[in-house]
């Protein structure tokens, strides 16, 4: 178009995409549960602002005294990063002023902390990692918060707090997670599909970038770290073989981050399978049911994969203690089913 042609007509029946906040959304999903007042979405408001408070510091981790680890040890004896013990601090401040929330149990607490457990509003437990994979920060690698809400039991008095969150996932009512990556995404979901914001850093909002995501009914990724593949179950290894070999029908290439919110959104988009088994050093696994396999499990299953911690489905798992651990292999139904044939064959 030359400089003095006028610029073609815009179409003036071009509809506008409508621009829907996380907060606007999840007003909309709230009027699809009877009863349900504006607590949910208030409570959910407090992951939402918290997570935006993290970004803004990961984002500049590199340049205020944030980076490195703070030295001391966290309850699961991991040295902890400065931004673990922020991002920690910002979600039980956020949270611990929403009257809906009895209970908060978190990756950095070795016990749950009670909130307004007595107070007769108090019905919800949320769990949380505030900071999954943050030993990749000091080398720029994205980190995510994972979380699940879950109701107080009926039958469980109010300073009974391990029950409050000792549920199977099958009892989430929502959970979700938030990557802090090349741009910051939060995706939920409250049993109704999943749906993904983007957060939009000139006006402060989550924005609705990836409205009922679906997992790919097949992928062409395959996420695990190999370098433990000696200690790995045989059966995880003659997997392994033969998805490489192609006796799958296709061929498959190897992605792994190293952080599990970032390897498992990447599965969710575009298909594969993200497995961490059994090791010799985490012979239950690595990665731990309550807040980081059950809130993936739910996603997953919501956007129409699977999820087990290679026998039984992750959601069906009964847990014992707060930081529990499991083996989590969790993907699109042709791979899962690929991976649950072989687990089959071994075991017979
Ligand atoms: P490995 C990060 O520390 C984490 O908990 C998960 O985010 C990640 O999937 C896993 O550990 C990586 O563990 O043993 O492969 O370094």
């Amino acid at each position: 178009m030359t400089p003095s042609e006028p610029p073609a007509a815009t179409n003036a029946n071009a509809r506008p995409v409508p621009i829907i906040t996380v907060q606007q959304h999840i007003l909309q999903e709230q009027k699809r549960c009877p009863g349900a007042s504006g607590e949910f979405s208030w409570l959910l408001s407090g992951i939402t602002l918290a997570t935006k408070m993290i970004q803004a510091k990961v984002r500049r981790a590199g340049l205020t005294d944030i980076l490195g680890s703070l030295g001391d040890v966290n309850v699961q004896g991991e040295v902890q990063q400065k931004l673990d013990v922020y991002a920690n601090d910002v979600l039980l401040h956020c949270l611990s002023v929403r009257e809906s929330i009895g209970v908060l149990a978190s990756e950095e607490n070795e016990r749950p902390l009670t909130v307004h457990y007595e107070s007769p509003n108090a019905k919800y437990a949320v769990v949380f990692d505030p900071l999954d994979g943050s030993s990749n920060i000091d080398v720029n690698v994205s980190v995510g918060t994972t979380f699940a809400i879950l109701r107080r039991p009926v039958d469980v008095e109010l300073n009974e707090v391990s029950k409050w969150v000792l549920q199977p996932g099958t009892q989430q009512v929502a959970a979700g997670y938030v990557v802090y990556g090349s741009s910051t995404i939060l995706v939920y979901s409250v049993g109704n599909g999943v749906h993904g914001f983007t957060l939009d850093p000139s006006v402060g909002a989550y924005v609705l970038s990836h409205e009922n995501i679906r997992m790919p009914e097949r992928g062409k990724y395959y996420s695990v770290n190999e370098a433990y593949r000696d200690d790995f179950p045989t059966a995880y290894n003659t997997y392994l073989d033969k998805l490489r070999t192609g006796q799958f029908g296709q061929a498959y290439a190897s992605r792994y981050i190293g952080s599990m919110v970032s390897d498992f959104h990447r599965t969710l988009l575009k298909g594969g399978i993200f497995l961490y088994p059994p090791t010799k050093d985490n012979p239950t696994g690595k990665l731990r049911l309550l807040y980081e396999a059950n809130p993936i499990a739910f996603i997953a299953e919501q956007a129409g994969g699977i999820a087990t911690d290679g026998t039984q489905r992750i959601l069906d798992k009964s847990p014992d203690s707060i930081h529990e651990r499991t083996p989590l292999v969790v993907g699109s139904p042709s791979e899962m089913q690929d991976f649950q044939r072989v687990m089959q064959e071994h075991a017979s």
